[in-house]
């Protein structure tokens, strides 16, 4: 069984269609996943009991989703010692620049690693939660080596261009 290593919770089930994306890439590593909606501030003992609960549960990274004033990434960075990767969203008049300042400005002490807005956030935060996982386990960094040689081989240059000629694709 592929056990739930990574917990990504939302504040709103409207999140959903940019976070369901996150646990595809997770997917693609391979990494187990659980999801959730939990909002910090229509139902904060949720979201208490959920994160005081994630580490011993067999979580290793949380990722969280939300819009507006979006306090949910930093809430859960406050209740466990887990990484908590934070994603705004957008919905709002503010078109998720609201979120994205709220989520990223948290000041020091409690860190929450903010991705892009939207759907490209979402997916970054999957492939963020795999190079952490992958510094202690080899399954992940052997899919996370892969994944950035594939990437390297889209690669398109001129005809007869060496790309030896100046710096290199990092290994
Ligand atoms: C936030 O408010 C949620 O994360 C969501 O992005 C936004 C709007 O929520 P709903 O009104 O759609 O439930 O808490």
């Amino acid at each position: 069984m592929n056990s739930p290593r990574v917990g990504i919770l939302m504040g709103s089930e409207s999140d959903l269609p940019a976070m369901r994306l996150c646990g595809e890439v997770l997917d693609e590593y391979g990494i187990g996943w659980e999801i959730a909606v939990m909002s910090a501030h229509r139902a904060p003992e949720v979201v208490r009991s959920y994160a005081s609960q994630a580490e011993a549960r067999g979580l290793r990274v949380l990722v969280a989703g939300a819009g507006a004033a979006a306090h949910l990434p930093g809430v859960l960075a406050s209740l466990t010692p887990l990484p908590v990767i934070g994603v705004p969203l957008a919905g709002t008049p503010l078109s998720g620049i609201d979120s994205l300042l709220s989520i990223v400005q948290m000041p020091p002490g409690v860190p929450v690693a903010t991705v892009a807005v939207g759907e490209m956030g979402a997916r970054n935060a999957g492939h963020l939660a795999a190079r952490i996982l992958a510094l202690s386990d080899p399954a992940v960094a052997a899919a996370l080596k892969a994944r950035r040689q594939e990437m390297s081989g889209r690669v398109r240059l001129p005809e007869g261009f060496d790309v030896s000629g100046g710096g290199s694709v990092p290994a």
